[in-house]
């Protein structure tokens, strides 16, 4: 590996009990070097099961996912966080391969769950039409080429969201105030990716089922919120002031040169048009 750089596994709970039983134990240690179990409210004993592993806990205090996100921040070690969903929707064995793909400088590295060799047993016709119907909206709007742009299984430099603005809660309203529900940002840390000429990758990765308790994502409101966040962003010039060094910053520097276009596994940042992970298409 050419770069050393400490790792942050990001775990979101609420009351994913039997799911963190069944698929924490297989996340190797040696893989990253800080577990950080942000915690939305458990009461099924979530909690105790974090603490017993040893795993860092912070239980947020606003409700809601991005939010959340907004209050542990502070608590990530790791230069690189790979954010996780206890819940079975994540293979632990697909971390190693994340891993090493984002330690090679891009900007963001995405599972994707519908590439060639990968699949989703968690999704239902709403959320196949929904993630895919996303996706193509942003690769239009945005001059791109994701193939999931939705994954929420996804690897970034730990000062990615502060560059793309995704902790000013303007970004995502008025819509979440009509809906009434607090999102996720996914699609617009995808599509800001693009729209900011930034370096990206996927690597094919399956999405198994959930394992017990029950999805917390609210699919109407969720897909109201995208659906004015990507309109919005799309529609309004939005772009960070200037670009800050990214070594200064504390991320990652690309390593290695790009490789052949349409490599599933590729070997460095892309920024070609037409490459299977990169910046928009110009
Ligand atoms: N910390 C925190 N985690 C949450 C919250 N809502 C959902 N989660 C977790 O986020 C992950 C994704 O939620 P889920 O309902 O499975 O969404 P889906 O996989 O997109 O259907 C799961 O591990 C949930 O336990 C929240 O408000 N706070
Ligand atoms: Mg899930």
């Amino acid at each position: 590996m050419p770069l050393r750089v400490k790792t942050t596994l990001l775990v979101w709970t609420l009351n994913e009990i039997q799911g963190m039983r069944l698929v924490m134990p297989r996340v190797r240690r040696e893989w990253v070097d800080q577990i950080l179990v942000m915690d939305g409210g458990s009461t099924d004993g979530t909690l105790e099961f974090a603490r017993d592993r040893g795993y860092q806990i912070y239980r947020q205090v606003r409700p809601g996912l991005r939010t959340g996100r907004a209050e542990d921040w502070k608590h990530i070690e790791g230069d690189l966080v790979v954010t996780f969903q206890p819940d079975g929707n994540c293979l632990p064995e697909s971390l190693p391969e994340l891993i090493q793909t984002a330690r090679k400088g891009y900007d963001l590295v995405v599972i994707s769950r519908y590439t060639r060799g990968a699949r989703s047993d968690d999704d239902d016709t709403v959320t196949t039409f929904g993630n895919r119907m996303f996706t193509s909206m942003i690769n239009l709007l945005f001059r791109t080429h994701f193939t999931d742009a939705m994954s929420g299984y996804r690897a970034y430099p730990r000062d990615l969201p502060h560059r793309l603005r995704l902790f000013e809660d303007e970004s995502y309203q008025p819509f979440e105030r009509w809906s009434g529900v607090v999102g996720s940002w996914e699609s617009l840390m995808s599509l800001r990716v693009a729209k900011y000429g930034l370096t990206w990758a996927e690597v094919p990765g399956s999405e198994p089922a959930r394992i017990g308790g029950a999805r917390k994502l609210r699919i109407f409101g969720w897909g109201f919120n995208y659906m004015g966040q990507v309109l919005k962003d799309a529609l309004i010039e939005h772009r960070p002031p200037a670009r800050p060094s990214r070594r200064s910053a504390g991320s990652l520097v690309p390593v290695s040169p790009p490789t052949s276009a349409g490599s599933p596994a590729p070997s460095g940042p892309r920024t070609s048009a037409r490459s299977f992970a990169g910046t928009p298409d110009s």
